[in-house]
């Protein structure tokens, strides 16, 4: 009696404690979030850890619904291009946890201002991280100004991208910034 089996084998709830910024209990309150975007997909009451759910159906989250950056945070963190497995949605919930370091929030920061995933943060890539977070109500002649002028304060070795470095050197100026990639879920 009272044998009820449990949602995840103990070896791989180690393995994600080891993996992430969560104590066992709340990688249990993840599971049951991300099966309540689809439940018929994700079996609430048996671990699913292939299962994917669509961009759209995780976008369904609150926490997500209102970010920016809703759409490159999912092609981040799918590790398929297509589809958020749990796995990924811990990842995501871990990077986005109170708990994470900001050098790894930056790191992450990165790779989804990065659009087209060369590595730099072009001219291009700054225009649509701004019409992502200023309701596009720029003109292209203002928007232009602008890109030119974050470029200028920021690519140090004026190659007209940025890199990495420069991005964190940046970032590390700026308190404020990790509050995009903030998400309190459990
Ligand atoms: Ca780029
Ligand atoms: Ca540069």
């Amino acid at each position: 009696m009272g044998n009820r089996k449990s949602l995840f084998d103990q070896d791989r709830l180690n393995a994600y404690q080891e993996c992430t910024y969560f104590t066992e209990k709340q990688i249990k309150k993840l599971y049951k979030r991300f099966s309540s975007l689809n439940s018929k997909k994700i079996n609430p009451r048996k671990a699913n850890v292939d299962a994917r759910l669509s961009f759209s159906e995780m976008q369904q989250l609150p926490e997500l619904k209102e970010n920016p950056f809703k759409d490159r945070i999912c092609a981040v963190f799918s590790t398929n291009g297509r589809g958020i497995s749990f796995e990924d949605f811990l990842d995501m919930c871990s990077v986005f946890s109170a708990h994470a370091p900001w050098e790894l929030k930056a790191s992450y920061a990165f790779r989804i201002f990065d659009f087209d995933s060369d590595a730099f943060l072009s001219s291009s890539d700054i225009e649509q991280i701004l019409s992502c977070i200023t309701s596009s109500s720029f003109t292209d002649e203002d928007m232009s100004t602008v890109v030119e002028y974050v470029m200028k304060e920021v690519d140090i070795d004026q190659d007209k991208k940025l890199s990495y470095p420069e991005f964190e050197h940046v970032v590390s100026k700026a308190p404020d910034f990790t509050e995009l990639f903030k998400m309190t879920i459990v």
